[in-house]
């Protein structure tokens, strides 16, 4: 038995699946999940000392690779002035500014602590804004585990075959209504069928929790023109897409304007940090401005706050990692392709900028039932024989594939050499 064996059968004991976060269970891939000891740059390595190249990055906040210089020296500075002060600090006000400065059409942001808590904080403010009850959602998108968006939900929610979840009450939900993505006529509808009663579309503008599929040309310029009709307040879940796409995130790489953008991990250089931002005639129907209520002693949190700023700053500065985590995310993406034809295995491979995923089918991945119809047999499979090779990849085939800028040619030709021996493996 190895050490992820040992601490997986204490924790089965004290924790529910013996984790914290149901898709580290590695259940949809039938293995033992492996405990992490540490992780630096592109590696992380398990409890034996055993290094793998890591595409989780931790669910995406990792865009620098694991435990950079500058992010970790913030920190320790920051510690070294205390952890928590439930009061408000000039590093907050820094990285509102920041976040202002570099995100299209925001003025104002409230930072919370991860992005389940942003999206369900901007779905109170979108209510409380527009007075509506309805919100509409696209089947297979995640936006984090609160009670009305736990409906026809992604990532691991799918993988584990409960896309909406047991004590969530039928009153909460019916408000909930659900599109499909990349298909406007679907929310059209929707939006006929409750006149002047949805408060906000949400959308994460490149699906990545029932792996990656990117928007359809005109999606979401649709979606904006029907809000714009409806009076609906237009959001974006960017806790995948903020920072990443591109500096701007979404709106600035699809020159598409949100009315409420939410951030999650990212923003906190992968401590726990999320936000929600807006206008100021939004943002200030906010607590203590207007009537819409949300708080949080850790909100704001100043080691949380220097590690994000470290890691926006960084990202402003060094905006030149954009286009070549794009040319090493196409490099592989191709490599996978060419690796999959060769060995006569039908594989889709969807890549948006930094994020991508391989479908185990034999039709383009475009929408949500495409993603389902993926051989989830044969992600496990493909999944295992990564990792035996030192490559680990997201343990679920609805999450998403992340580079980052630490990932090297090294690690990318090892990566594509041992794809090519594991999708080799499928049909052997
Ligand atoms: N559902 C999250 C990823 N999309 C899980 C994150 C985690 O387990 O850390």
């Amino acid at each position: 038995m190895d050490q992820s064996e040992l601490l997986y059968g204490r924790a089965v004991k004290v924790m529910p699946g013996g984790v914290n976060s149901p898709v580290r269970a590695y259940r949809s891939v039938n293995m033992c999940p492996r405990f992490i000891a540490r992780a630096h740059g592109p590696f992380v390595y398990d409890e034996d000392g055993r290094r793998y190249i890591d595409y989780v990055c931790s669910w995406g906040p990792m865009i620098l690779g694991h435990n950079h210089p500058v992010i970790r020296e913030a920190v320790e500075k920051a510690v070294k002035d205390g952890l928590s002060f439930g009061a408000p600090t000039k590093r907050e006000v820094e990285m509102a500014e920041l976040m202002v400065e570099l995100v299209p059409n925001i003025e104002m942001v409230r930072m919370v602590n991860s992005g389940t808590e942003a999206v369900m904080s901007a779905i109170r403010l979108a209510r409380g804004a527009t007075g509506r009850d309805k919100i509409i959602k696209f089947e297979g998108c995640y936006h984090g585990h609160s009670d009305c968006l736990l409906v026809n939900a992604g990532s691991s929610a799918l993988a584990g075959g409960h896309p909406s979840s047991a004590g969530v009450p039928e009153d909460i939900v019916k408000h909930t209504l659900t599109a499909q993505f990349n298909d406007l006529a679907s929310v059209e509808a929707l939006l006929d069928a409750w006149p002047g009663q949805v408060a906000a579309v949400i959308v994460e503008p490149v699906a990545a929790n029932m792996g990656v599929v990117g928007p359809a040309p005109g999606f979401l310029e649709g979606l904006r023109r029907l809000c714009d009709q409806s009076g609906a307040l237009l959001i974006f879940d960017e806790v995948i897409t903020g920072f990443r796409l591109a500096l701007g995130g979404a709106q600035a790489y699809y020159g598409v304007k949100a009315d409420l953008v939410t951030f999650g991990k990212i923003i906190g250089g992968g401590m726990p940090v999320g936000a929600y931002c807006g206008s100021r005639a939004l943002m200030e129907q906010v607590a203590p401005c207007g009537p819409v209520y949300q708080a949080g002693t850790l909100s704001g949190n100043p080691v949380a706050m220097a590690a994000g700023l470290a890691q926006l700053t960084y990202l402003r500065d060094h905006q030149e990692i954009y286009p070549e985590l794009n040319r090493k995310a196409v490099w592989l993406a191709g490599e996978l392709r060419r690796s999959a034809e060769k060995h006569g295995v039908s594989v889709a491979v969807n890549q948006v900028e930094s994020v991508l995923s391989p479908f185990f089918v034999p039709t383009e991945v475009t929408r949500f039932t495409d993603a389902k119809g993926s051989d989830l047999q044969r992600y496990a499979q493909y999944f295992a024989g990564m990792l035996r090779r030192g490559v680990a990849l997201a343990p679920a085939q609805f999450e998403a594939m992340f580079l980052s800028a630490a990932h090297t040619e090294a690690e990318l030709e090892e990566t594509a050499q041992a794809a090519d021996q594991a999708l080799a493996e499928l049909v052997s």
